[in-house]
């Protein structure tokens, strides 16, 4: 399989507009994804990727925006059905959306891996970047809380991501191995893109996969990564308040901490323009700019700054 120039390691909503973004700048064909599936669920006898959904929705075009997860303008006639007999059906499924479930759960149930799967659901959908799940192999998402342990759509969906996060553990990780052609894509591409996602909980599962963190760590050329805290507020989810409960800076500089020895640089909002300097102590290079990714533009712009943060000539 030919490696693509460029790798971004994704979680959902955030990573999913920095990637329509960097495919407004450079080639889609010229673009590996691998993807967060520590959020993966089962619905009803379903698996559910929401991350890899989200990307996926975001690429082609079918997301509904204003969610940020989803597809547009969807319908959830067999939500109510459910329901109405009895279900619980706490997780939100739109009709269309139990369509692409189906697809792939009809290639699962043959035997074939995560990975082939979503390259086919990718294909028909159009996408021609490359769409990796990290790993074939099961890996969940838990976190501790007052409540107890949560497996993750239990703590972000049911429960409104409301309890305070006192410990994290990647149930699987260990015994997971990188889906094909993940380990190539961050060893030989020429740029590798942190996208700006919950370093914890987006990230995190994704590095807790073996030899992934090493891939990374031992590259030749630049990585990058982008911080998805701006002022102390994470732009989406839970991102703020998960660091500082787990003992982190909710800053910029937090983040470097977290990627220090694994990217050379990070890019972060103007507004924190002062972290520049314990940026860089915590071993990255700084790179400030406008990274509020309101419209099509502002994500344009984000993705073309982070690759030249990355020396990339475009
Ligand atoms: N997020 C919600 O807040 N409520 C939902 O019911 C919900 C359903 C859902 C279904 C499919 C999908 O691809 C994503 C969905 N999300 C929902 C988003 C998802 O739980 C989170 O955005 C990610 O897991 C966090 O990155």
């Amino acid at each position: 399989m030919e490696v693509r120039p460029i790798t971004v390691l994704a979680g959902g909503v955030g990573a999913a507009r920095f990637l329509q973004g960097l495919l407004s700048v450079v080639p889609a064909e010229d673009v590996a994804i691998v993807g967060n599936v520590g959020d993966d669920l089962e619905v009803a006898g379903l698996h559910v990727s929401p991350d890899l959904d989200t990307v996926l929705y975001t690429l082609t075009g079918w997301i509904d925006e204003k969610r940020g997860w989803g597809v547009r303008g969807d319908s959830d006639r067999a939500l109510e059905r459910a329901r109405s007999l009895g279900a619980e059906a706490w997780f939100w499924l739109g009709d269309l959306d139990i369509g692409l479930h189906m697809a792939r759960m009809e290639r699962l149930a043959r035997g074939e891996p995560l990975s082939t799967a979503t390259a086919t659901l990718a294909e028909r959908l159009g996408l021609r970047a490359q769409l990796l799940p990290v790993t074939d192999d099961r890996l969940r998402t838990m976190l501790q809380t007052p409540e107890g342990e949560l497996d993750f759509q239990t703590y972000y969906v049911r429960r409104g991501h409301r309890d305070r996060v006192t410990g994290l553990r990647f149930d699987g990780a260990r015994s997971a191995a990188p889906a094909p052609g993940v380990l190539e894509a961050l060893r030989e591409a020429r740029v590798v893109i942190v996208s700006p996602s919950n370093p914890l909980i987006s990230i995190g599962p994704i590095l807790a996969v073996p030899g992934v963190r090493e891939a990374i760590a031992g590259r030749g050329g630049p990585t990058v990564a982008v911080s998805p805290i701006v002022e102390g507020a994470a732009l989406r989810g839970p991102a703020a308040d998960m660091l500082r409960s787990l003992g982190h800076e909710a800053s910029p500089v937090g983040v470097a901490r977290l990627y220090a020895g694994l990217a050379d640089s990070l890019v972060f909002d103007s507004r924190d323009a002062e972290l520049a300097e314990a940026v860089r102590e915590a071993g990255l290079r700084p790179h400030v700019t406008d990274t509020i990714m309101r419209n099509p533009e502002a994500r344009r712009r984000l993705a073309a700054a982070t690759l030249d943060a990355a020396g990339a000539a475009r």
